[in-house]
């Protein structure tokens, strides 16, 4: 390797590939060449072509620099840092005294790249009382959470490089990723006569058009088509008695519940013939081995938390888990799904304050964000932190969530831009890029073997920005929530070395209650300046190494991180501080999944009575699709080649399609009268834009697309602001939604399309 190549990670997915980068260009602070990174353990050079233009995100448009507090006129006006958190934690802590913590609502902790807002944030958020939280995920993965947790009290993932079938369900990953090496693992699938991928999707997407099965389900009739793949692997006996009976319990309910499935008939409803269900079902029921991806398309769609369930039944009940090519609990530094293992002893959700909805994984959910807010409710929330995260144009209705964040008593912004989310902000605190310190995320859900990646800073903040650690760790010191004295034992203790550190951590912090919930900072405030130059962030992944290396002793040590706990924990720390591809922490058995669940029995629990009786309602309902006023249904967000939720602010970065074209089927756009290019205007009953359209055959009949991460407000000349694209959720309505987990239905709009003369 050149001298000149420096090591770190794209963060536009989940899947973090490892990069390697040229700097340079004006000061040296540009991207100028970028390639995959082949020592990255998961990766192994691997990149798609979005990363390429990272530049865009490290020099974006409208970057802040200095903290930013909102005047009377509603401008915005710089002030210093100690002014800012000073006055940033007196409004919070006033609003603790008088309303209590709990009104303190905290939004965000990262994106697809960074993790480690959500660590440090814990702290402050402890300090401040604030017990409520929520973030992106709630509008996607909590009905699947919920799911995975009664199942099994922990969510899985699947091994798709080793399976016999691989099943994606309204999930694209030649676009979207979400598993190592995507497009690689799908032409090795695609290309081996012996392998079968299966695709749900309406649209005929990329992946679909390499798949062996693609059941072309119409819009929102998942739940049908899922029902009706169920029917017939009990119908015609394809279930695994066998190992059911070893290792699952309840699931007599779901069998009898799928006996009586009309198969006929609900294919029909779901736009899929009788014939291939039935074929699709025995494919599944006969492999060896069944990897099960379930994403936006059924998450964010009609019936999603019967959708996760009757999913899962299709593995749980042929055994496709806990083995080679199956689904599998991997192991994690922390889970982004939270603590679900109450859900696995047959606990109860927790319930948001105001509009009393099930918190899952710790996530108030995202639906009903406005109603815990617009009310006079005595727990409503009054004050916000967003950090990391874009609501106000993410979020589902964004003139909801618009009116909401404007009635709270403070909203705090911690960003790097000017964001939608942002100019509804009383103060916006400004950090460094990911790319300015040293980040990671805590995506890393690989099998057998797991791995993770702390990134090393690759160029100088600017002056007048300060990480998220720095942030949180001054909101805890201006409330005192620890003094000079309680951190000079550590102190101390780290002037002999790390190992004389570990038992002071041990009795000052963990031991003390006072300070364990501030461990993350107290962590980057002592051993964080004695982490190489630019690490200083990472201080919390050392607490984490310990964490581990009491949790998977085996795993870890055939990852070569072996002895008593807190030596491996040490020697994995250090090789994650030193190595700048990142570290493969644990090596896996293929059963290890089993001693992770928390069943009271160790039993998968399969039946799930609420979901039942959502099923059984099904034969009296339909997939939803073309009322009179609305005749199309408009799926909200598709990822396309140059989409990247919104890390770009600038339009310039999709070089193509820089509106983002809404697709239609060519045989729609014939019947309305447009061309390909064509503006026309798409309304839901929420709001109406204009946008050009592609005629497009991956669409069905009655289907059209949207591109997600568009919509942008930059400024534009003279204090102006630039829109480039549909900003989605103008469009979505916080009504629609799931009703167990209130995720919204952002693949299933209703909405009409009229030309424009
Ligand atoms: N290029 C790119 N990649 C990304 C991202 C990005 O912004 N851009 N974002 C990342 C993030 S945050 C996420 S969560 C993932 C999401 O990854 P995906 O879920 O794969 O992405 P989507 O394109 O939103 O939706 C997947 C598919 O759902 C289909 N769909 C729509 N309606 C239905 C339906 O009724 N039934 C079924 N079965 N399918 C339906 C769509 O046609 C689409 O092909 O992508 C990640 N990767
Ligand atoms: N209609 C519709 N809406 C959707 C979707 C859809 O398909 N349709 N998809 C949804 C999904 S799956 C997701 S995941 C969400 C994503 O929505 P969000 O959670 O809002 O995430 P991002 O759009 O990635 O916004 C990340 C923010 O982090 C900021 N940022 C970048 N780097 C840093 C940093 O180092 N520190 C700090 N403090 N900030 C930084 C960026 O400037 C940006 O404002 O969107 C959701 N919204
Ligand atoms: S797959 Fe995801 S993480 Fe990898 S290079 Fe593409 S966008 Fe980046
Ligand atoms: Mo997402």
């Amino acid at each position: 390797m050149s001298e000149s190549w420096k090591k770190t990670a794209c963060i536009l997915c989940e899947c973090n590939c490892g990069l390697e980068v040229q700097l340079g260009g004006e000061g040296g602070g540009h991207f100028t060449r970028i390639r995959g990174d082949k020592a990255h353990p998961a990766s192994e050079g691997y990149a798609c072509e979005k990363p390429h233009r990272l530049d865009f995100y490290q020099n974006g448009p409208d970057r802040i620099t200095a903290p930013l507090r909102r005047k009377e006129d509603g401008s915005f006006e710089e002030i210093d840092w100690d002014t800012a958190i000073a006055e940033v934690t007196q409004r919070l802590a006033a609003i603790r005294d008088e309303h209590g913590g709990d009104t303190i609502f905290y939004f965000g902790g990262g994106g697809q790249g960074n993790h480690f807002p959500a660590a440090y944030s814990a702290a402050s958020r402890r300090v401040l009382g604030s017990r409520y939280r929520s973030s992106a995920l709630a509008q996607e993965k909590t009905g699947e959470f919920w799911v995975g947790g009664r199942l099994m009290g922990e969510v899985t993932r699947a091994d798709f490089e080793h399976c016999e079938v691989g099943i994606f369900i309204g999930k694209n990953p030649w676009q979207s990723h979400g598993i190592p090496r995507a497009r690689v693992t799908l032409k090795a699938m695609a290309k081996d006569p012996q392998r079968t991928m299966i695709v749900i999707d309406p649209r005929e997407t990329e992946t679909a058009k390499m798949a062996d099965i693609h059941l072309q389900v119409k819009p929102g009739a998942d739940a049908w088509l899922l029902a009706a793949l169920g029917g017939a692997l009990v119908q015609e006996d394809l279930v695994d008695h066998a190992w059911v009976q070893e290792h699952v319990d309840g699931a007599d309910d779901p069998i009898a519940a799928l006996r009586e499935i009309p198969v006929g008939e609900y294919s029909e409803i779901s736009g899929v013939s009788e014939e291939l269900v039935r074929e699709t079902a025995r494919r599944i029921g006969k492999a060896e081995s069944v990897a099960i991806f379930e994403d936006l398309g059924i998450q964010m769609n009609r019936f999603s938390t019967l959708n996760s369930y009757l999913n899962k039944l299709l593995w749980v009940l042929t055994g496709n888990f806990a083995k080679e090519g199956a689904q599998y609990i991997p192991s994690y530094l922390v889970s982004v799904a939270g603590n679900l293992k109450k859900f696995g002893a047959g606990g109860e959700a927790k319930r948001s304050p105001v509009a009393n909805k099930r918190i899952i994984g710790g996530l108030t959910p995202c639906n009903s964000i406005p109603s815990e807010i617009l009310t006079d409710h005595p727990k409503r929330y009054r004050a916000m932190i967003v950090e990391s995260s874009n609501p106000a144009h993410s979020m589902p209705d964004s003139q909801a969530m618009r009116e909401a964040l404007s009635a709270l008593d403070t909203l705090v912004v911690i960003d790097i831009a000017m964001t939608e989310t942002a100019r509804l902000a009383d103060y916006i605190l400004p950090t460094p890029t990911q790319f300015e310190k040293a980040e990671a995320t805590f995506f890393n859900f690989e099998f057998p073997e797991n791995y993770f990646h702390v990134r090393q800073p690759l160029f100088d903040p600017p002056e007048g920005v300060l990480p998220e650690a720095e942030i949180h760790a001054r909101i805890c010191e201006v409330l005192g929530a620890y003094s000079d004295e309680d951190l000079a034992p550590l102190h101390a203790a780290l002037e002999q070395g790390r190992p004389a550190f570990i038992p002071a951590f041990f009795q000052n912090v963990l031991s003390n209650p006072k300070l364990a919930p501030l461990a993350s900072v107290i962590l980057y405030r002592t051993l964080g300046p004695h982490l190489p130059p630019g690490m200083q962030t990472a201080a919390v992944v050392w607490g984490l190494c310990h964490q581990l290396a009491n949790k998977y002793p085996e795993s870890m040590a055939r990852a070569g991180f072996d002895g008593p706990s807190f030596v491996a924990a040490e020697k994995l720390f250090d090789a994650i501080i030193e190595n700048p591809s990142g570290v493969v922490f644990s090596i896996d058995e293929p059963d290890v999944s089993w001693s992770r669940m928390s069943t009271p029995n160790g039993k998968i629990q399969a039946s799930i009575p609420e979901l039942l009786q959502e099923l059984s309602t099904l034969k009296d309902a339909s997939p939803g699709t073309g009322s009179a006023s609305f005749p199309f249904v408009l799926s909200a967000g598709e990822r396309r080649s140059f989409t990247a939720n919104t890390i770009f602010r600038s339009p310039e970065w999709r070089k193509k399609d820089a509106q983002g074209s809404l697709r239609i089927n060519p045989d729609d756009a014939s019947e309305l009268g447009v061309h390909d290019g064509d503006q026309v205007r798409l309304s839901t009953k929420r709001g109406s834009v204009e946008v050009p359209v592609e005629l497009s055959v991956m669409m069905q009949r009655g289907h059209v697309s949207l591109p997600n991460g568009l919509g942008l407000d930059v400024s534009g000349p003279e204090g102006s602001q630039v829109r480039t694209g549909v900003a989605l959720n103008e469009l979505t309505s916080v009504d629609d939604g799931d009703e167990f987990v209130g995720t919204p239905w952002h693949k299933h709009v209703p909405a009409r399309i009229e030309a424009i003369a």
